[in-house]
């Protein structure tokens, strides 16, 4: 495992102090000069730039790394499991190509894969009957459709956590939006039956626990009935129009837009419909879970206190061009990216070059169906020479934004909606 880590940000600084994260002060003529110097060019704007951040200008580059069914271009955090995520110049596509999806595994995917065998079996306390359905049921039976769901990891941007979170140091890659198609995770729940009293469904997959013990359940989350209940939540096997990859839950798998990906279950074989909230591993305790009421950066927090994420907060992502792009002062900058929410759609999207001191709106296209990620773009003058950083903004229709800073910190570094920012360097004309 030779992959290296990104650097967080907020890290390197070592201060431990909450007031990172609710106070912005400015920063230091000497800090100042110092960052200018680092970078070759003065940074324009600096003494907008927030205090205790460094200018992503000198941030490191990664190294690259080869999964199988995967572009080397991911950015391998892990190998055992395997967990990687996808730089953002590389999300720049409408829909992201199945090579470039993140991969957030939890155990060991399955081998010996046999398509005439495998079956997904519906039961649980508030299910009807219980029913075996095998693929070629699920697809001869059931209407298919295909949407453009977006999937994003709970820990997603977890790296700039302060004090840090322990998992994945995601940095800004755990999402990618696909072309989903299957059949409706409602129509095979209807077709078995629904007792009135379900609250929730929960999965199994045929992933094995990383102890290698067989009887040892890797993952079973789930969503409220109300969701698996909704257009757009799939059973798949299509992903872009070509099979699942095999890191992404060949041949079956789950797809929930708009919840954290956690609850889109990979390898699927199992779905309990449940008559209280499911209890599956990684439904209790501190995992995907946040305080239920905002608490101080670090601190401890019982697990009767933590809640369940549901919806991912609005967020967005400068997918062109690559952090630490150059040009000349008489070019302009043409930027793009993504935005996404859990609510209906994405109402506007700004940028700014001076810090958050003032924003310009970016042009912004519709969504394909709910829970798709829309794409953004503007072109960008430069007033002088110098660093520059580009933020972006997203706000929903219903007008939740993005925080400039990391929002609430909670201890397993879940739901960071944070601005993302790239940096660029202005040249003489
Ligand atoms: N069976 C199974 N399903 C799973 C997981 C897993 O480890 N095993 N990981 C979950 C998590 S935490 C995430 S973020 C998404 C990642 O989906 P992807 O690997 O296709 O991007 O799958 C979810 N479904
Ligand atoms: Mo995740």
């Amino acid at each position: 495992m030779t992959s290296k880590k990104r650097q967080p940000l907020l890290d390197k600084h070592k201060d431990r102090s909450p007031s990172v994260i609710h106070r912005r002060r400015f920063i230091k003529k000497s800090t100042l000069s110092a960052f200018s110097l680092a970078l070759g060019t003065k940074l324009v704007f600096g003494a907008n730039f927030p205090n205790k951040m460094l200018p992503i200008g000198l941030e490191n580059d990664h190294e690259f790394f080869n999964l199988p069914g995967k572009s080397p271009h991911l950015i391998v955090l892990n190998n055992k499991p395997i967990n990687a995520e996808t730089p953002s110049e590389y999300l720049d596509d409408p829909l992201t190509p199945n090579e470039l999806f993140f991969v957030r595994n939890n155990g060991i995917p399955p081998t010996d894969i046999d398509l005439n065998q495998w079956t997904l079996t519906i039961e649980g306390e508030a299910a009807q009957q219980k029913k075996v359905f095998t693929l070629a049921d699920l697809k001869s039976k059931f209407k298919h459709y295909t949407y453009h769901l977006t999937l994003e990891c709970g820990g997603n941007g977890r790296s700039e956590f302060n004090p840090p979170a322990k998992g994945n140091q995601w940095s800004t890659g755990a999402v990618g939006c696909a072309a989903w198609m299957g059949v409706r995770l409602k129509d095979v729940l209807e077709a078995v039956g629904v007792k009135s009293n379900a609250v929730y469904i929960g999965y199994y997959g045929e992933d094995t626990h990383l102890s290698g013990d067989p009887n040892k359940v890797v993952i079973s989350r789930g969503v409220p009935i109300s969701k698996a209940l909704e257009e757009e939540s799939l059973i798949a096997w299509e992903m872009n129009g070509t099979a699942l990859p095999l890191l992404n839950g060949y041949p079956l798998r789950l797809v929930f837009g708009g919840y954290p990906a956690s609850c889109s279950g990979k390898w699927l074989s199992k779905i309990v419909i449940r008559n209280k909230v499911h209890d599956g591993p990684k439904m209790n305790g501190q995992a995907y879970r946040v305080p239920c009421s905002p608490v101080a950066p670090g601190s401890k927090v019982a697990d009767e206190d933590m809640c369940i994420i549901e919806g991912m907060p609005t967020k967005s992502l400068i997918t062109y061009p690559k952090s630490g792009a150059m040009l000349k002062l008489n070019q302009q900058l043409p930027i793009r990216g993504k935005a996404w929410t859990s609510t209906k759609s994405i109402a506007s999207v700004a940028y700014s070059i001076d810090f958050g001191a003032s924003w310009q709106e970016c042009q912004l296209e519709a969504a394909k169906n709910r829970y798709a990620w829309q794409s953004f773009h503007a072109k960008i003058s430069f007033p002088e020479e110098g660093y520059y950083e580009v933020w972006a903004k997203a706000t929903d229709v219903l007008g939740n934004t993005q925080p400039m800073l990391l929002p609430g910190w909670n201890p397993k570094g879940y739901l960071n909606n944070a601005c993302h920012r790239i940096a660029i360097k202005v040249l003489k004309a």
